[in-house]
């Protein structure tokens, strides 16, 4: 039976990239069977300083976006990563198992840090090890991310293999990276060659989940794209990075393959295409945004949801802990 873990930092409003690379998947294991835990992952947003009153709205919002495109606390376990101790507690755990060698082959830490890692937080540079905690403590066989948080899935896998081994005792499931071949990277509408994050500065080159339609259509004309229609292979998009985007923004939304997409689109120039694209961004986000901004005034409900998701996911870490706890030879009584 799969375990599903995975969760979102509310270090910022969340967008269409988190959509598409993240939740769409975490809507398709609710097709089967199995466990599932999603999380508001606050104490990874602390990494980089965040105002506490921005945090804190973020975490009910990013929670609010979760049920708004479609989790289901039935059928999820949905919680704020802070509520459930262990995760903190086996964090230092695996502090103490993984390598400061495998750290700093981590990329994350070294966009993140910049040229100045010297004035980087120590949690910044330890993020791995936590998202290690959170998905081993569940038992996670599968992790659903976008591409970028595939090295840190491999990180954890070294991790629960190097504390199998030393302590000689298969305490820890081995889980797998769950990637999507295409929209696992979605990218700046005004800059490609950067990932759509939502604490970017650039504003115009994100879709945020709460924009108006207005805003969505002036992003999309403002995108940057070329003079050239659209081509009728898919490898003619390896040398135009903007155009690729924007056509895998609109395949991933609409189901179609990239490929079936360009065959749908090619010699279309970006006059008649772009309309099309903001009418599929506009169709995913336009619900998502109008439910969540309900949720937002429906706190009571929200913290209700967030409790139970708790109370469900410290049974099971709790335990996890303990076990982890007796196998390194703390005194458990
Ligand atoms: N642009 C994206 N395309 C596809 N997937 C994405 N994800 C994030 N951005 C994109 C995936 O969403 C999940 C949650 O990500 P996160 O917010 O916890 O961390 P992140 O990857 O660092 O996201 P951001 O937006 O870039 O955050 P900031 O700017 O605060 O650092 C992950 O599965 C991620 O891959």
């Amino acid at each position: 039976m799969k375990t599903i873990f995975s969760g979102i930092k509310p270090s910022g409003e969340l967008t269409i990239g988190h959509i598409i690379g993240a939740v769409s998947q975490w809507l398709d294991t609710q097709k089967e069977d199995g466990t599932k835990y999603f999380c508001v992952a606050d104490l990874h947003a602390i990494t980089v300083y965040q105002e506490p009153s921005d945090l804190l709205r973020r975490s009910y919002l990013t929670a609010a976006v979760y049920l708004a495109s479609g989790i289901d606390p039935k059928k999820s376990t949905l919680f704020i990563q802070s509520h459930v101790k262990e995760h903190s507690e086996l964090a230092w755990l695996l502090n103490c198992v993984a390598r400061v060698g495998w750290m700093d082959r981590m990329t994350q830490f070294k966009e993140k840090s910049g040229t100045n890692k010297e004035k980087a937080s120590l949690g910044l540079y330890a993020y791995p090890s936590l998202m290690a905690a959170d998905i081993l403590l569940y038992d996670s066989t599968h992790v659903p991310v976008g591409d970028d948080q595939k090295q840190h899935v491999e990180l954890c896998r070294d991790i629960a293999q190097k504390f199998n081994h030393d302590y000689k005792k298969n305490l820890f499931v081995i889980p797998q990276p769950v990637i999507k071949k295409e929209g696992a990277r979605i990218m700046s509408l005004k800059d490609a060659s950067k990932k759509m994050s939502k604490s970017d500065d650039e504003g115009n080159g994100i879709i945020y989940l709460l924009d108006s339609n207005d805003a969505i259509a002036s992003k999309i004309k403002r995108a940057k794209t070329d003079t050239e229609p659209i081509p009728d292979n898919i490898k003619a998009l390896d040398s135009r990075p903007e155009v690729k985007n924007l056509l895998t923004i609109y395949s991933s939304l609409s189901g179609l393959s990239l490929s079936d997409t360009v065959k749908e689109f090619a010699g279309n120039n970006f006059g008649t295409f772009k309309p099309i694209l903001t009418e599929k961004v506009i169709e995913c986000v336009a619900p998502i945004r109008d439910k969540t901004n309900e949720l937002m005034n429906n706190k009571d409900y929200l913290e209700s949801i967030l409790k139970k998701g708790a109370d469900t996911a410290r049974q099971t870490a709790s335990k996890k802990v303990d076990a982890v706890k007796k196998t390194m030879g703390f005194a458990i009584f």
